[in-house]
């Protein structure tokens, strides 16, 4: 399958995204909860070497709650600061706030040795598209200052916003595009809605989906949700769901097409479960290679 995605812009927001780092002392990077692997850029890694770094596993309401706690194990063993987040749910603010100051704790004692008080925490957001970073920054801002959607690289734009105790949030967010050495990082990254539908030939990629449920297990969600037999095949999940719902051409075809849009809305809506997509232990044999 050929995903040609590259936007031009990445240079350049690339380029801003450097410029920015030199501002902040402390980096929040915003990953998908669902795709922990391949909704990270490795280039953050190096571009934020020198930075104080908070782990933000968003849409983990969406994401499976045993996946959850691993991926949170995963990064705290690695002595990383990490929360799981619901950006959408403004009762979890607290919970943020409080790992954005616990992250600042060093670099706070620090000041404090040098006689500085009272001086402010400069933080930035930082991650792919789609995974939250703007819902993010309202949900910390308690208001509607940045536009959210869910077509990925909507945000342009600059400024600071103070937060509650002693943290400056700039208003950008630095947007990376995500890397990815094989075709299974590009699928998750489809699946998710990372990727923008219109560059993807949904159907191939809807048959994809029904793969990876039924690797991981999951594929009974998908039966269940729509009241389908499950039949041999990727293929027959497909058609059975087609079938049920009357999804047909004017010249009688079944409407793949129809049957991906469906299940993909549903499926990022969290409608078929929460459902996580990489395992740690990916990320483990990703570094051994
Ligand atoms: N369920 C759930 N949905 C979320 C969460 N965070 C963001 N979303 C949804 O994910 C979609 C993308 O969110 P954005 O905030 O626009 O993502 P972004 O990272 O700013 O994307 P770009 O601007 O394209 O880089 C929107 O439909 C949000 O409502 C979350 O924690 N849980
Ligand atoms: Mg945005």
């Amino acid at each position: 399958m050929n995903i040609n995605w590259y936007p031009g812009h990445m240079k350049k927001t690339k380029d801003l995204l450097q410029e920015n780092i030199k501002l902040v002392n402390i980096v929040i990077e915003v990953i998908d909860a669902r795709i922990p692997i391949s909704s990270k850029n490795p280039d953050f890694d190096k571009l934020f070497r020198d930075k104080k770094r908070l782990i933000v596993l968003n849409k983990y309401d969406l994401a499976d709650p045993n996946m959850n706690k691993l991926w949170e194990d995963y990064y705290r063993k690695k002595g990383w600061s990490v929360v799981l987040y619901n950006s959408t749910n403004n009762k979890e603010l607290k919970k943020l706030e409080e790992a954005i100051a616990d992250a600042s704790k060093e670099i706070v004692e620090r000041y404090k040795k040098r006689g500085l008080l009272n001086k402010t925490i400069k933080a930035m957001i930082v991650g792919i598209p789609n995974v939250g970073k703007s819902t993010l920054i309202n949900s910390l801002c308690k208001r509607k200052s940045a536009k959210t959607g869910n077509m990925p690289g909507i945000t342009k734009g600059k400024q600071w916003i103070h937060l509650s105790g002693n943290i400056d949030l700039l208003d950008t967010p630095g947007i990376l595009w995500p890397k990815f050495d094989d075709e299974k990082g590009a699928l998750n990254l489809s699946f998710t809605g990372a990727i923008k539908d219109d560059v993807l030939i949904l159907e191939e990629v809807s048959l994809k989906f029904v793969e990876k449920m039924i690797e991981l297990g999951r594929i009974n969600s998908v039966t269940e949700k729509y009241g389908i037999e499950r039949g041999d095949t990727a293929l027959d999940i497909l058609d059975n769901i087609a079938e049920k719902k009357g999804f047909f051409l004017p010249n009688k075809d079944t409407d793949y097409l129809r049957v991906a849009n469906l299940l993909f809305n549903d499926f990022r809506a969290g409608k078929l479960g929460r459902i996580t997509l990489e395992s740690p232990d990916n990320a483990n044999n990703a570094n051994k290679n």
